[in-house]
């Protein structure tokens, strides 16, 4: 599989920029940029050092018009990113030049780059583990700086020597199983006690990476966290509190908000998908019939719920019926308006949602936000706050994490059920694929098609 041809594409964003990119890589890079380039100082560009920068001009060599002027920078196999001969053209960053840069270059026989043919090339040429490829795209679309570090300890291997460390216990029991198997009579049976160690030691790392799955892709996806209520209790100015910004419409009149107002915030670095909607009660007026049903949609596709009640006054049969909805779901009781006199029973809502927590807050003078937002991080990331160790951060990696244990599982229950170690084989294999498959040891074509297809081009 791998490349014979040279891809070209523009790297960098679509738009007006001072720098654009134009990217090419295959074993014709060198030659196809030697004959578009004209550096200033007159010397050839295939006898030029790699890991080197270098001024010059584009010229259309049909008609020598120049296209533009170009700092042209030179990777040689094996040290470049895709592990082949790399040239990257840093041009005034419009689409003008960009594009006629890149049709000469494919006018000269480089093909245009699929959407993210750069990175599997890298991974082809074992540049970078499959763990590793797949976070080039998320340290690009990390939303929060802690969404980053995620992601660039995924970049940097350190999720992939997890994996791997859980492989290598399995490997050599597979290997020692498998010859057993083929010559019986010559390698010598495995003690019991040796296979069991080893399996236990893969199961609790695969245990320990999957435990941090859900916070690493908070990090990775953000989290929805949804504002109910019934009407006028104060959601909007939550979420605009929440914001910083007065994103949603805040009046004294019930029935204010009628649509799903969703933002992007982050709390505790973590990306959140904040959102406002339309106050939960009967009601005959049919528009504001659709705003409560969009608001019952958004409760079954949330995170983490915060249930707003007005402090100010005596809970009513609205609040109790909200009670019941979010019973059972990750859910915040929030009491607003405390700036005001109490006159809700708030054990109330405590004795009916035993162990749900509750925060007092007034949105509109912002009290108890730093506790409410606090709450919401524990929520959602518990113990895996500030942690330093890698996460797992994609829902593929988490499921072949999954079949791993689930198959480690297996194994271990044929050992502990005193049955011949061969037994346990098969299962060990099927964990030793499915580690393999966050790392790339065992993938298919069509996996990694669908994986770099997710790519921008020029990636
Ligand atoms: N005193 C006080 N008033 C508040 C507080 N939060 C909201 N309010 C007032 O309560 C009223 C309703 O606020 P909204 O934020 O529009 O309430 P809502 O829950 O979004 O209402 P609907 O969209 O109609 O369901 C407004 O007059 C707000 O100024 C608070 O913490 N303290
Ligand atoms: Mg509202």
């Amino acid at each position: 599989m791998l490349a014979a041809d040279t891809i070209a594409a523009i790297a960098t964003a679509p738009g007006e920029a001072a720098i654009g990119v134009i990217r090419v890589s295959g074993p014709a890079a060198l030659a196809i940029a030697a004959r578009l380039f004209h550096p200033a100082a007159p010397r050839s560009l295939e006898a030029l050092p790699s890991h080197t920068v270098h001024l010059g001009q584009i010229r259309d060599p049909e008609t020598g018009q120049p296209v533009d002027q170009v700092l042209l920078t030179l990777f040689r196999a094996p040290r470049s990113y895709t592990g082949e001969d790399v040239v990257e053209i840093s041009a005034h960053g419009g689409p003008v030049p960009l594009r006629r840069i890149l049709a000469l270059c494919l006018a000269q026989g480089a093909r245009l780059a699929e959407p993210g043919e750069f990175t599997c090339r890298a991974f082809l040429h074992g540049k970078l583990d499959l763990a590793q490829a797949e976070a080039v795209m998320d340290v690009v679309s990390a939303r929060t700086e802690r969404g980053l570090d995620v992601a660039l300890g995924q970049l940097e291997g350190r999720l992939s020597a997890l994996v791997r460390a859980a492989r290598d216990a399995v490997l050599p029991l597979v290997a020692h199983l498998e010859a057993t198997l083929d010559f019986p009579e010559e390698v010598p049976e495995m003690p019991r006690a040796a296979v069991a160690e080893r399996i236990a030691d893969a199961r609790a790392s695969v245990e320990r990476l999957l435990a941090g799955a859900q916070a690493g892709r908070l990090y990775r996806e953000g989290a929805r966290v949804v504002i109910v209520g019934r009407p006028n209790v104060g959601k909007s100015s939550l979420l605009n509190a929440l914001l910083r910004e007065e994103r949603a419409i805040v009046t004294a009149i019930p029935g204010t908000t009628r649509d799903v107002i969703e933002e992007g915030a982050n709390i505790h670095g973590v990306p959140l998908r904040a959102i406002d909607t339309a106050g939960i009660r009967q009601t005959d007026d049919p528009i504001e019939a659709i705003g409560v049903q969009r608001t019952l949609d958004q409760l079954a596709a949330a995170d983490l719920v915060l249930a707003v009640f007005d402090a100010s006054q005596a809970l009513e049969e609205d609040d109790r019926r909200l009670l019941e909805r979010v019973r059972g779901r990750r859910v915040l009781l929030v009491a607003n308006k405390c700036d005001l006199p109490r006159r809700a029973d708030l054990t109330l809502l405590t004795e009916s949602l035993p162990g749900v927590p509750l925060v007092c807050v007034s949105a509109r003078e912002g009290t108890g936000l730093p506790a409410l937002e606090e709450q919401v991080a524990e929520m959602l990331l518990g113990g895996w706050r500030g942690q330093e160790a890698p996460l797992v951060a994609s829902a593929r990696h988490q499921a072949a994490l999954t079949a791993a244990r689930a198959a480690l599982q297996q194994a271990a229950a044929t050992l502990d059920a005193g049955l011949p170690l061969e037994l346990a084989t098969t299962d060990l294999r099927a964990a030793l694929d499915a580690l393999g498959q966050v790392t790339g040891e065992s993938v298919s074509d069509a996996l990694l098609a669908d994986i770099f297809g997710r790519f921008c081009i020029g990636k």
